[in-house]
């Protein structure tokens, strides 16, 4: 599947929903009526089957499309618009960058909607967060590193997806506006401590999508406005 037909590919602002975690009717409506282009549903802990399919049955009320990060089978739930698959691209543990997708396409490989499921090349930058513990990823690549990793991504595995992911903090723009420089075929996805417009219009600034999350949970009036903040900036190449 080429890019250019990828409901991604036009994505500027995303909210990403745990499920594991409480969001009120209200709160969800003013989330998915906000204008953002789509809702992604992942998280990495504590996601089930159960509470996917609910988040997903709210989600559905509303128009806006909504995908599924999947990163337990155990989770894989059907009904989603689009599935993406997460391959962690700086750890030395092979179980995380193909080992358990390949375990999990050898039982439902058949079943997969291929033409709306795309892998996503994470580069997960932030030590702290909870995916960088689980996957033993080193969180530390400065800008040579980086380069490499998009090469490896972007030229030599052509990944549809970059996902440059700082979970809990606000990441390194350079670092961003360089990888998204760099690509050619993949879409530059960043995600990390947006807590509102100013830090929002930075990251839209530097990345093709940017992903807001945890402010969504804390502070809703501030996750709302930065659906405006990205949509004013345009895309940088
Ligand atoms: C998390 O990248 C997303 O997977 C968003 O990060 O929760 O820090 O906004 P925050």
């Amino acid at each position: 599947m080429e890019l250019q037909q990828a409901i991604y590919k036009d994505w500027r602002h995303v909210f990403k929903l745990d499920p594991d975690r409480e969001i009120s009717d209200e709160h969800l409506d003013a989330v998915c009526m906000s204008g953002t282009d789509a809702i992604l549903v992942g998280g990495s802990t504590g996601v089930t089957f159960d509470n996917t399919v609910d988040l997903m049955s709210r989600i559905r009320r509303y128009e806006v499309p909504c995908a599924l990060e999947v990163s337990s089978e155990e989770a894989a739930v059907p009904g989603f618009d689009h599935y993406f698959i997460p391959l962690v691209l700086n750890t030395d543990r092979a179980e995380w960058l193909a080992g358990r997708q390949i375990g999990a396409l050898r039982k439902f490989g058949a079943f997969i909607p291929w033409e709306n499921t795309a892998a996503e090349g994470y580069l997960i930058l932030n030590g702290d967060a909870e995916a960088a513990k689980l996957t033993g990823a080193c969180s530390t690549l400065d800008a040579e590193d980086i380069t490499a990793h998009i090469y490896m991504a972007d030229r030599l595995m052509h990944l549809p997806i970059i996902y440059m992911e700082y979970s809990g903090k606000f990441g390194d723009m350079a670092l961003v506006k360089q990888a998204s420089r760099l690509v050619t075929g993949a879409r530059l996805f960043y995600g990390g401590g947006i807590d509102g417009a100013d830090k929002a219009r930075q990251a839209a600034e530097a990345a093709h999508t940017v992903i807001v999350g945890n402010v969504i949970y804390d502070d809703l009036e501030a996750a709302l406005t930065t659906v405006t903040a990205v949509s004013e900036v345009p895309v940088p190449k």
